[in-house]
């Protein structure tokens, strides 16, 4: 058998610690698994939080041929850690590792020697494959995988990834987690049960601080409206899925396809609710009646920066006046905004901080969130960190931007500052208890969660 598993990231972790989301990515490998005819478990440790020996425990128990962890640049201590627990415990088992860190920086996993084999890129393909070849004990051929970066005799063997043809993939295993435990609850959205969904992979634009196309290459590929409009109706049956989180870099990135899986939801008939996240510079007036017609009730921008001088160094290739602009177009069709801003970029000063929160509070999205920023490994504003030494090392593979006018401590100040005026503001507190009712406004203010201490409220 094969088990698939998270881990989770510090507990003093910057960034936003509320919602515990079903890991689509390795729902997708453990489906693909699941095709090729291996039993599979999963374990979802952001949720669950077992300790060290319970993760021991249940691997003695289990005894998996093969363990699978996903692993991204702040559960990389996690994953490191759990890869030599597991090999104490059940030698035999060979570890693959794959996600956004096993994608960026693959040989700073082998550095672990418990840690058989790192995955970069799309992992369905490459572990199916990996898999047939160490059930079978040929350990040559596992090492000539498409994706697969492991050690060879005369040092690292790295293949190049090959992605798939999206309507080959399977649905994601859903089945193997227990969802009951999840809340099922988004943000944006009054209908319950609600669940995460993907439509497409990567993204063809270049923002410094983003690698994408590390994991997905700088294309775009979507499933085809019939394929995503068929996961939806299977969500519906099954699940008796009420509303969907479209989780994609940029949900209108071809918007005739958008148009064409909006229509088949609107003959559906099924009456979802639904958010998706994109950039400004994919949205136009009939897009957007379209989507609102379909059930779409809040868009997410990353909008990143309330100073044009800072969005063009960063490579965000949007304006003020285009978000403005579109922002305007979401109210007329009435599709709600959530939106977030980096504080803490290469080349910002605290004037630049404050332009942020100026623009925040003008813009008035009934969600914002202000986030401290941290750069990712290999991408462009890492490695501007990295040359001009302007930064603080928070972990192995996180860093933050460091100025004569603020720190990472002084950043995590300005975020608390802006979160507290943002939504103290009277005007926004009438907003919320409208949205939410008096009573859940009040509950919240009593109680507040991880989400609402961590700027998104
Ligand atoms: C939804 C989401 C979440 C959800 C679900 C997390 C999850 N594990 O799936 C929640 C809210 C829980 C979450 C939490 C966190 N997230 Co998050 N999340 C996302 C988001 C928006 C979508 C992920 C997704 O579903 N993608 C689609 C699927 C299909 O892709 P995928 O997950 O990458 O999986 C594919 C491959 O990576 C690979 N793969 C993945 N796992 C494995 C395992 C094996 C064994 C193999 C072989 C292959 C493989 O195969 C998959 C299918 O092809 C991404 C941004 C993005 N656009 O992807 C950020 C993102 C992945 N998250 C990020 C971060 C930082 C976090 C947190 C650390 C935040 C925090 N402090 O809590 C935690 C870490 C949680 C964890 N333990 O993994 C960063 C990671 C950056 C990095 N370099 O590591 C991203 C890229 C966002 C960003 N740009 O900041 N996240
Ligand atoms: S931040 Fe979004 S738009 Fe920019 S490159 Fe990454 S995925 Fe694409």
């Amino acid at each position: 058998m094969i088990l698939l598993m998270t881990t989770a990231p510090p507990s003093n972790a910057p960034w936003f610690h509320g919602k515990r989301l079903p890991p689509l990515g390795l729902m997708y490998v453990a489906a693909a698994l699941e095709q090729a005819g291996h039993e599979v478990q999963m374990l979802d440790n952001y949720l669950m939080q077992q300790s060290t020996e319970e993760v021991q425990q249940l691997v003695l128990k289990l005894h998996p041929v093969i363990v699978g962890i996903t692993c991204g640049s702040a559960t990389y201590k996690k994953c490191v850690e759990t890869a030599k627990a597991i090999k104490q415990v059940v030698p035999g088992c060979k570890i693959i590792v794959g996600g956004w860190h096993a994608s960026y920086m693959p040989e700073s996993l082998l550095e672990t020697p418990e840690i058989d084999y790192a995955v970069m890129g799309e992992g369905e393909r490459a572990i199916t494959e990996l898999a047939a070849f160490i059930v079978k004990g040929d350990y040559f051929g596992a090492s000539t995988v498409a994706g697969v970066v492991c050690r060879g005799s005369s040092g690292v063997i790295k293949n190049e990834p090959k992605f798939l043809n999206m309507d080959e993939i399977p649905f994601p295993a859903r089945h193997l987690l227990p969802l009951e435990k999840y809340d099922r609850n988004i943000e944006f959205l009054k209908a319950k049960p609600a669940d995460v969904m993907s439509i497409s992979r990567g993204c063809t634009f270049s923002c410094g601080f983003c690698e994408t196309k590390k994991l997905w290459g700088n294309i775009n590929r979507q499933f085809s409206p019939q394929r995503v409009m068929a996961e939806v109706n299977d969500l519906v049956a099954k699940y008796n899925t009420k509303g969907i989180y479209f989780i994609n870099d940029n949900f209108t990135m071809r918007k005739n396809q958008t148009a064409e899986f909006c229509d088949l939801l609107i003959k559906s008939k099924l009456d979802l609710e639904w958010v998706c996240d994109t950039r400004v510079d994919l949205i136009n007036q009939e897009i957007l009646e379209k989507m609102a017609s379909a059930g779409c009730k809040t868009i997410w921008f990353g909008i990143e920066s309330g100073s044009q001088k800072v969005l063009n160094h960063i490579n965000r290739n949007i304006t003020l006046e285009q978000v403005e602009e579109v922002f305007k177009m979401c109210r007329k069709v009435g599709i709600q905004i959530a939106c977030s801003f980096m504080l803490g970029m290469p080349s910002e000063t605290k004037e630049d901080l404050m332009a942020s929160y100026r623009f925040a509070d003008k813009l008035d999205a009934d969600w914002c969130q202000f986030n401290v920023f941290i750069a990712y490994p290999d991408s462009p504003l890492w490695r501007e960190m990295l040359e001009t030494g302007k930064y603080t090392q928070l972990d192995d593979f996180l860093y933050s931007y460091k100025t004569d006018e603020f720190d990472y401590d002084e950043l995590m100040r300005i975020q608390k500052q802006f979160f507290k005026d943002y939504h103290r503001a009277p005007k926004r507190i009438l907003k919320r208890i409208q949205r939410e009712g008096v009573l859940n406004f009040a509950k919240r203010r009593l109680h507040p969660s991880p989400v609402d201490n961590a700027g998104m409220a």
